[in-house]
Protein backbone atom coordinates (compact mmCIF):
# COMPACT_ATOMS: atom_id res chain seq x y z
CA UNK A 1 0.00 0.00 0.00
CA UNK A 2 2.89 2.19 0.94
CA UNK A 3 4.31 1.47 -2.24
CA UNK A 4 1.49 1.93 -4.57
CA UNK A 5 0.84 5.49 -2.68
CA UNK A 6 4.29 6.38 -3.11
CA UNK A 7 4.26 5.85 -6.84
CA UNK A 8 1.19 8.34 -7.63
CA UNK A 9 2.31 10.51 -5.67
CA UNK A 10 5.22 10.27 -8.21
CA UNK A 11 2.36 10.27 -11.29
CA UNK A 12 0.87 13.04 -9.85
CA UNK A 13 4.31 15.06 -9.83
CA UNK A 14 4.84 13.92 -13.24
CA UNK A 15 2.00 15.63 -14.41
CA UNK A 16 2.11 18.54 -12.59
CA UNK A 17 2.11 21.44 -15.72
CA UNK A 18 0.30 19.12 -17.60
CA UNK A 19 -3.10 20.50 -18.61
CA UNK A 20 -5.60 17.60 -17.81
CA UNK A 21 -8.27 18.28 -20.49
CA UNK A 22 -11.47 16.86 -20.45
CA UNK A 23 -14.38 17.19 -22.47
CA UNK A 24 -17.90 15.91 -22.31
CA UNK A 25 -16.58 13.54 -19.87
CA UNK A 26 -17.15 12.36 -16.57
CA UNK A 27 -14.10 12.85 -14.73
CA UNK A 28 -12.65 11.33 -11.40
CA UNK A 29 -9.18 11.76 -11.28
CA UNK A 30 -6.57 10.98 -9.23
CA UNK A 31 -8.53 9.72 -6.38
CA UNK A 32 -5.87 7.01 -5.51
CA UNK A 33 -8.79 4.72 -5.40
CA UNK A 34 -8.58 1.45 -7.58
CA UNK A 35 -11.63 1.09 -9.75
CA UNK A 36 -12.12 -2.41 -9.53
CA UNK A 37 -14.17 -2.77 -6.35
CA UNK A 38 -17.54 -1.25 -7.95
CA UNK A 39 -17.77 -2.92 -10.89
CA UNK A 40 -20.01 -5.75 -11.10
CA UNK A 41 -19.80 -9.38 -12.42
CA UNK A 42 -21.03 -9.35 -15.80
CA UNK A 43 -24.31 -11.21 -16.16
CA UNK A 44 -25.23 -13.80 -19.37
CA UNK A 45 -28.07 -13.06 -21.26
CA UNK A 46 -30.54 -15.69 -23.30
CA UNK A 47 -27.38 -14.85 -25.97
CA UNK A 48 -24.45 -15.82 -24.26
CA UNK A 49 -23.05 -12.76 -24.63
CA UNK A 50 -23.24 -10.95 -20.99
CA UNK A 51 -24.92 -7.75 -20.22
CA UNK A 52 -21.29 -5.88 -19.16
CA UNK A 53 -17.54 -6.52 -19.10
CA UNK A 54 -14.93 -5.42 -16.84
CA UNK A 55 -11.16 -5.93 -18.22
CA UNK A 56 -8.19 -5.35 -15.66
CA UNK A 57 -5.54 -7.09 -17.86
CA UNK A 58 -3.64 -8.09 -14.72
CA UNK A 59 -1.89 -11.39 -15.69
CA UNK A 60 -2.26 -10.60 -19.12
CA UNK A 61 1.24 -8.87 -19.72
CA UNK A 62 3.41 -9.95 -22.61
CA UNK A 63 0.91 -12.46 -23.60
CA UNK A 64 -1.75 -12.16 -26.16
CA UNK A 65 -5.45 -10.95 -25.31
CA UNK A 66 -7.99 -12.82 -23.43
CA UNK A 67 -11.72 -13.61 -22.58
CA UNK A 68 -12.65 -12.87 -26.48
CA UNK A 69 -10.35 -9.01 -26.38
CA UNK A 70 -8.10 -8.41 -29.53
CA UNK A 71 -5.09 -6.51 -30.29
CA UNK A 72 -5.46 -5.07 -34.39
CA UNK A 73 -3.57 -3.19 -36.33
CA UNK A 74 -3.20 -1.97 -40.14
CA UNK A 75 -0.94 -3.69 -41.98
CA UNK A 76 1.24 -1.46 -43.22
CA UNK A 77 2.48 -0.87 -39.65
CA UNK A 78 3.88 -3.11 -37.39
CA UNK A 79 3.44 -1.32 -33.78
CA UNK A 80 0.29 -2.68 -31.96
CA UNK A 81 -1.09 -2.38 -28.12
CA UNK A 82 0.70 -5.11 -25.48
CA UNK A 83 -0.20 -6.06 -22.11
CA UNK A 84 2.47 -4.49 -19.62
CA UNK A 85 3.91 -3.64 -16.45
CA UNK A 86 6.35 -0.77 -17.44
CA UNK A 87 5.88 2.44 -15.13
CA UNK A 88 5.54 4.24 -18.69
CA UNK A 89 2.10 5.46 -19.50
CA UNK A 90 1.00 3.50 -16.05
CA UNK A 91 -3.02 4.92 -15.75
CA UNK A 92 -3.51 5.96 -12.31
CA UNK A 93 -6.03 3.36 -10.69
CA UNK A 94 -3.90 0.24 -12.45
CA UNK A 95 -2.51 -1.98 -10.47
CA UNK A 96 0.64 -2.11 -12.88
CA UNK A 97 -0.52 -4.35 -15.05
CA UNK A 98 -2.49 -2.55 -17.75
CA UNK A 99 -2.84 -2.37 -22.03
CA UNK A 100 -0.50 0.19 -23.86
CA UNK A 101 0.61 1.30 -27.06
CA UNK A 102 3.38 3.41 -28.20
CA UNK A 103 5.35 4.23 -25.35
CA UNK A 104 9.22 4.26 -24.89
CA UNK A 105 10.05 3.98 -28.66
CA UNK A 106 12.33 6.17 -29.44
CA UNK A 107 12.09 5.57 -33.45
CA UNK A 108 9.65 7.38 -35.24
CA UNK A 109 7.06 4.80 -35.84
CA UNK A 110 4.01 4.94 -37.44
CA UNK A 111 0.60 3.28 -35.42
CA UNK A 112 -2.48 2.78 -36.55
CA UNK A 113 -2.98 0.04 -33.43
CA UNK A 114 -6.74 -1.21 -31.67
CA UNK A 115 -7.35 -2.51 -28.42
CA UNK A 116 -11.00 -4.22 -29.04
CA UNK A 117 -13.35 -5.43 -26.58
CA UNK A 118 -14.98 -8.86 -26.23
CA UNK A 119 -18.64 -8.63 -27.46
CA UNK A 120 -21.18 -6.88 -24.91
CA UNK A 121 -25.32 -7.30 -25.13
CA UNK A 122 -26.72 -3.92 -24.59
CA UNK A 123 -30.17 -5.10 -25.47
CA UNK A 124 -32.79 -3.05 -22.80
CA UNK A 125 -30.05 -0.67 -21.47
CA UNK A 126 -31.14 3.07 -21.71
CA UNK A 127 -27.55 4.44 -20.73
CA UNK A 128 -24.88 2.63 -21.45
CA UNK A 129 -20.88 4.25 -20.52
CA UNK A 130 -17.72 3.21 -21.33
CA UNK A 131 -15.26 3.69 -18.58
CA UNK A 132 -11.70 3.16 -18.24
CA UNK A 133 -8.51 4.57 -15.88
CA UNK A 134 -6.09 5.99 -18.70
CA UNK A 135 -2.94 7.35 -19.24
CA UNK A 136 -2.72 9.21 -22.78
CA UNK A 137 0.24 11.71 -23.41
CA UNK A 138 0.59 12.69 -27.17
CA UNK A 139 1.25 15.52 -29.68
CA UNK A 140 1.21 13.86 -32.92
CA UNK A 141 -1.10 10.84 -31.99
CA UNK A 142 -4.99 10.53 -31.18
CA UNK A 143 -6.34 8.27 -29.03
CA UNK A 144 -10.71 7.73 -29.98
CA UNK A 145 -13.11 5.24 -28.56
CA UNK A 146 -15.06 3.42 -31.35
CA UNK A 147 -18.08 1.20 -31.33
CA UNK A 148 -18.65 -1.07 -33.42
CA UNK A 149 -22.58 -2.80 -33.81
CA UNK A 150 -21.72 -5.34 -36.54
CA UNK A 151 -18.54 -7.46 -35.43
CA UNK A 152 -15.99 -5.24 -36.23
CA UNK A 153 -16.78 -4.25 -39.96
CA UNK A 154 -17.00 -1.05 -39.78
CA UNK A 155 -16.60 1.22 -36.63
CA UNK A 156 -17.55 4.65 -35.57
CA UNK A 157 -15.83 7.00 -33.48
CA UNK A 158 -17.68 8.45 -29.97
CA UNK A 159 -15.04 11.00 -28.78
CA UNK A 160 -11.65 11.10 -28.30
CA UNK A 161 -9.41 11.08 -25.39
CA UNK A 162 -7.94 14.41 -24.64
CA UNK A 163 -4.21 14.94 -25.68
CA UNK A 164 -2.75 15.09 -22.09
CA UNK A 165 -4.79 13.25 -20.00
CA UNK A 166 -4.17 10.98 -16.37
CA UNK A 167 -7.51 10.00 -14.84
CA UNK A 168 -10.48 7.64 -15.17
CA UNK A 169 -12.91 8.64 -17.38
CA UNK A 170 -16.46 7.84 -17.93
CA UNK A 171 -18.41 8.32 -21.04
CA UNK A 172 -21.65 7.52 -21.93
CA UNK A 173 -22.60 5.63 -25.12
CA UNK A 174 -25.99 6.25 -26.20
CA UNK A 175 -25.12 5.14 -30.13
CA UNK A 176 -24.96 1.89 -28.60
CA UNK A 177 -28.21 1.44 -26.11
CA UNK A 178 -29.91 -1.04 -27.29
CA UNK A 179 -28.04 -3.01 -29.34
CA UNK A 180 -27.06 -6.84 -29.23
CA UNK A 181 -23.47 -7.44 -30.10
CA UNK A 182 -21.77 -4.05 -29.30
CA UNK A 183 -17.85 -4.07 -29.59
CA UNK A 184 -15.72 -1.28 -28.31
CA UNK A 185 -12.06 -0.28 -29.24
CA UNK A 186 -9.18 2.39 -28.07
CA UNK A 187 -8.04 3.22 -31.60
CA UNK A 188 -4.39 5.12 -31.59
CA UNK A 189 -3.43 6.63 -34.59
CA UNK A 190 -0.33 8.54 -35.15
CA UNK A 191 3.35 8.91 -34.73
CA UNK A 192 5.17 7.00 -31.23
CA UNK A 193 8.45 8.54 -31.34
CA UNK A 194 8.50 11.51 -29.30
CA UNK A 195 9.67 10.77 -25.69
CA UNK A 196 7.52 9.52 -23.60
CA UNK A 197 4.26 9.34 -25.20
CA UNK A 198 2.15 6.54 -25.38
CA UNK A 199 -1.28 5.10 -24.15
CA UNK A 200 -2.57 3.46 -21.23
CA UNK A 201 -5.28 1.44 -20.29
CA UNK A 202 -6.68 -0.33 -17.63
CA UNK A 203 -9.82 -1.62 -16.02
CA UNK A 204 -12.52 -1.11 -18.60
CA UNK A 205 -15.83 -1.52 -17.85
CA UNK A 206 -18.82 -1.28 -20.75
CA UNK A 207 -22.45 -1.54 -19.39
CA UNK A 208 -25.07 0.16 -17.24
CA UNK A 209 -23.92 1.48 -13.31
CA1 LIG B 1 -4.75 -4.09 -14.34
Amino acid sequence: MRQRHSVQRMLSSALTGLAVTVGALTVSALTGQPAASAAPLPEENGGGRPTSLYAEFTGWEYGPPRDGWALTHSADTDLNWLFSTSPLSRPPGSDGAFATVGPGRVNDYLADASLVSSPVDLTGQKSPVVAFDTYFYSYRGTGSVELSFDRGATWSAVWEVPAKTAARLTAPIPQAAGHSDVLVRFHYKGRSGEYGAGWGIDNVFVGTR
